[in-house]
């Protein structure tokens, strides 16, 4: 998070706030201090755990800002951000209320402007920074040379192939203004008809692309990997599984990583278990979070499926505790609003993200080893569904009071009218479909 850069005002009052978390604290403090006497009983010291907490944050996509949709329709709400600066203003809300979100992650050129400087120093003088940067080769922009519409990096025209690097590598220059150090890169690049392109010289096509980006890379950097089964491409899809994006990752080069986006797999795939693959092989990125059902639905993280969600942090624990080369992911959410305000949305994701990874510390380790050691299948389980079967909300709020955000993010929020005054400030979003 940018240091050096004081914060002007943020978008919600602290005195409203502090009022907000008065009424509420006697009653997070009798929690706290109840599970922390259970918690003690099993030789777990709150306070440790809390402390580990206040550390964990994850970045927003600025394109989670604004309402999304589907192909069929988007249905706009009255004061949604318009562009970046309205949409860094909301996710300075979010960060306020929520004390875990410093970070938003810039799509391009969704988030273009003409002074990225500018853009960095009004991101911290709101409190925030700028995580992985995104590439878009899966639009055509208005005046585009060459179209996108038989592929990007895997295109079998060496110009769109170009144009599409050229643009990565684009996104690399305003990352570095903006202060980030990841580009996550996902490309739409696939078939609908089987013979339509060869699954192998497509790849090959990507990867002599994919390398002229990873070229490019200043020192600090890494290039994420998005892999994806489907869709937009409905046959084939160039990386469509962990196994292409391990590949790729592995051929580029050691800042080449594999990103996880919780949406991309088909329903039921093990997704904790491709967690722990990349790590065992050092390419675990970074994480696009949300939830899902039966696509790449993007709905809330943890809305459907919490369990899935605690299990791939009950890896990330282990990860953490048995470091490879370079474990540092990147942890971001994407997701897409269709029916809630964004804001709140955005907030109560973040808390499912921390809540999953508050149960996933409670896990007691030891016991869950020496289970497995001796294949006592019954309580290695219980280890980590007892841990699962633990409200830790009383933490989450108690960090989030101590830093200065709101015990109820939603009833904070709710109470400042922000969304209802930005209705009066704000120009309209006109009707129209898709993400954006
Ligand atoms: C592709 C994806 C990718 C983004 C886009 C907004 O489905 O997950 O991460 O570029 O959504
Ligand atoms: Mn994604």
């Amino acid at each position: 998070m940018e240091t050096n850069m004081t914060i002007s005002t943020l978008p919600i009052s602290t005195e409203l706030i502090a009022e907000h978390n008065a009424a509420l604290m006697a009653s997070v403090d009798e929690d706290y201090d109840a599970l922390g006497r259970k918690l003690s009983r099993t030789g777990v010291d709150i306070d440790v755990v809390k402390n580990k907490v206040a550390e964990f944050t994850v970045a927003v996509p600025s394109w989670g800002a604004g309402r999304g949709g589907t192909r069929f329709a988007k249905f706009p709400i009255p004061g949604e951000p318009t562009n970046i600066h309205e949409k860094l203003e909301d996710c300075a809300v979010i960060n306020q209320l929520s004390q875990a979100t410093p970070r938003v992650s810039p799509h391009f050129p969704w988030d273009k402007v003409d002074d990225y400087s500018a853009l960095r120093e009004e991101a911290a003088s709101l409190g925030l920074g700028f995580d992985a940067v995104n590439s878009n080769t899966f639009q055509d922009q208005l005046g585009q040379a060459h179209s996108y519409s038989t592929g990007s990096l895997s295109s079998t025209d060496a110009a769109t192939r170009a144009q599409a690097v050229e643009h990565n590598i684009e996104c690399i220059e305003i990352g570095q203004k903006l202060g980030s150090t990841d580009l996550t890169v996902w490309v739409g690049d696939g078939t609908n008809f089987p013979g339509q392109q060869d699954l192998g010289r497509s790849l090959d096509r990507y990867l002599d692309s994919a390398a002229e980006v990873y070229a490019a890379l200043p020192g600090t950097w890494r290039m994420l990997l998005e892999h994806k089964m489907f869709e937009p491409a409905f046959y084939s899809s160039v990386i469509s599984d962990w196994g292409s994006s391990i590949l790729a990752a592995q051929s580029l080069g050691d800042k080449c990583k594999c990103l996880v986006d919780l949406g991309h797999h088909a329903p039921n795939v093990n997704i904790e278990q491709i967690v722990a693959r990349l790590h065992r092989f050092g390419k675990l990125g970074g994480f696009h979070f949300n939830d899902s059902k039966y696509g790449d639905d993007d709905l809330d993280s943890g809305s459907i499926n919490p369990h899935q969600l605690f299990l791939v942090f009950n890896e990330l624990i282990e990860a953490e505790l048995h470091p490879r080369e370079g474990f540092n992911p990147a942890y971001m959410i994407d997701q897409s609003h269709n029916v809630t305000d964004p804001i709140e949305s955005m907030m109560a994701s973040a808390d499912a993200i921390l809540t999953a990874y508050t149960k996933a510390i409670l896990v007691d380790r030891q016991g869950l080893t020496a289970a497995q050691e001796a294949n006592d299948t019954m309580l290695a389980f219980q280890a980590l569904r007892s841990a699962y079967k633990t409200d830790t909300s009383p933490i989450l709020a108690k960090v989030r009071q101590e830093k200065g955000g709101a015990i109820d993010m939603i009833q904070a929020y709710r109470t400042s009218k922000y969304r209802e005054r930005k209705s009066q400030a704000r120009k309209p979003v006109g009707l129209g479909s898709g993400i954006v």
